[in-house]
């Protein structure tokens, strides 16, 4: 079978949709760190798009650890396919990716391509831990990579440390900071990061201060759901295409990006290529962390306690659903203001989730549940407190977290979480009795003073987490 490059584009033409721009007469304009599935899912097929029209955004990639995708894209000249799996299974070529970095190799190159001219925006999906925030949102001064990059401002090795040399090497060539745009599911994500830079800025060079003052970090939403890649999707993409793709991507057609307003927005057709850009993304940012990311963490631990595999599987399961309808339409839509249908979107959600074709695993939603958690359920749950409503249902969530971290270490599977280590050594002590909860309240720090306080809440997350652990999937054997 033929490999996936530029030069057999020709020969796939009519199984798949191809670029509509000569790429040759492309510029990078854009440099974009963590190149993952959800990115190359979403923003470059947005870039892609807006190619046709404006060949001065091509995408420079940077990985900041693995060069997992860069050995697979780069032998086939940074195409691959992205196939959309509902009803109508379409196969589409990317071909916005025009260049590919791996920081560790040669962190001075990164440097170099942050600091040319041609470069507008820096956008990343590096996922809620790779920004180092602490529980407060604010710069985790004491995550090893940040006290490296302070020390090695030249020589860095996080987000915020080639940020803040990119930043530097452009002040330095008398250029402007480019825009920044973060696609990961924070809540607040643009001003989150921008705190942060200039955070490290007064850290490590104030003289930084007065340039970044006006940096634009537009906050954004952004949403499509893309479930990791496997080799049956690699057959079925090839049997499609007729070509080998080291490294295909299936989502669903549904895609939404909506970006705050920020100035010198004109420079990009935003709208020609579907992206929405408003004066007010709190409603939307909201609507979507709390009602869809909220209901996908809730299902995943549940759905694990109760031995489902998939999204689609846990859809089907009626206590489980009955109880995420009841979350999402009583407690937390109730907390939420927006000018659009909370119902009528939530409805939409719950239909994607139902997508029996997309096969989205509940284990990848599990991981990182103390840097999604915070933002996808106690944040709510903290709201509903302070005003009197309801959240036993959110509060069973978390308890179900709280079963799920006992389940896997109990069983020796690793926790994927920056703080899986503490919590699978945690995991195996637990005992299956109320004082459990105590202990984790205190291990992942994540609760509040707020949630710390409220007897209300720790007396319902006991009650909820006896509850999750008497499924059976959830059981402490040797406890
Ligand atoms: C999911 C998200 O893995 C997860 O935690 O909740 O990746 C979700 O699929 C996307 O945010 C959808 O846009």
């Amino acid at each position: 079978m033929i490999a996936l490059n530029q030069e057999n584009l020709p020969l796939i033409a009519q199984n798949a949709i191809l670029p509509k721009y000569n790429r040759d007469e492309t510029q990078i304009g854009v440099v974009h760190f963590g190149p993952g599935v959800f990115h190359r899912a979403h923003q470059a097929y947005y870039f892609d798009k807006l190619l046709e029209i404006n060949p001065n955004y091509a995408i420079c990639e940077v990985s900041l650890h693995s060069t997992n995708v860069r050995d697979a894209i780069l032998p086939q000249d940074n195409l691959y396919t992205i196939a959309q799996i509902d009803a109508e299974p379409k196969m589409q070529i990317i071909g916005s990716i025009m260049g590919f970095l791996v920081a560790p190799e040669n962190p001075q190159k990164v440097i170099d391509v942050l600091a040319n001219e041609n470069i507008k925006f820096v956008t990343s999906t590096i996922t809620e831990k790779g920004y180092y925030l602490d529980n407060q949102g604010k710069l985790d001064f004491s995550a090893p990579e940040i006290a490296h990059d302070l020390e090695n401002p030249n020589n860095p090795k996080s987000y915020i440390g080639f940020i803040m040399a990119g930043l530097r090497a452009r002040k330095v060539k008398g250029l402007p900071p480019f825009t920044i745009i973060i696609c990961d599911n924070l809540s607040n994500n643009g001003n989150l990061i921008k705190a942060a830079i200039i955070d490290f800025a007064r850290q490590s060079d104030s003289q930084m201060l007065d340039y970044i003052k006006n940096l634009q970090c537009p906050c954004t939403m952004v949403d499509s759901i893309t479930p990791a890649t496997d080799d049956a999707l690699r057959n079925r993409v090839a049997a499609k295409i007729g070509a080998k793709d080291n490294w295909p991507i299936a989502r669903e057609s549904f895609t939404q990006w909506i970006i705050e307003d920020f100035e010198n927005n004109n420079e990009i057709e935003w709208q020609k290529i579907g992206v929405e850009i408003t004066k007010d993304i709190k409603q939307y940012e909201r609507a979507k962390l709390k009602i869809l990311n909220g209901a996908h963490s809730s299902m995943a631990y549940f759905g694990i306690l109760k031995g489902h595999k998939n999204v689609y599987d846990t859809t089907q399961d009626k206590e489980i659903m009955s109880l995420i309808k009841d979350m999402i339409f009583n407690e937390i839509i109730p907390l939420i203001n927006a000018d659009f249908s909370l119902e009528n979107y939530a409805n939409s959600v719950l239909k994607r989730f139902e997508n029996p074709v997309i096969d989205h695993q509940i284990s990848q939603i599990s991981w990182d549940g103390s840097k999604k958690l915070p933002v996808r359920l106690l944040q709510s749950i903290i709201e509903a407190i302070s005003q009197n409503k309801p959240f036993e249902n959110m509060a069973f969530a978390i308890a179900c977290w709280f079963a799920f971290i006992g389940k896997m270490a109990k069983s020796n599977t690793k926790i994927i979480d920056p703080i899986g280590e503490k919590l699978n050594q945690i995991g195996k002590g637990l005992k299956g009795d109320i004082y459990d909860v105590d202990i984790l309240i205190d291990a992942t720090g994540i609760f509040d003073e707020t949630l710390r306080q409220s007897q209300i809440f720790i007396d319902t997350l006991k009650s909820k987490y006896i509850k999750a652990i008497s499924y059976k999937e959830a059981q402490y054997e040797n406890a």
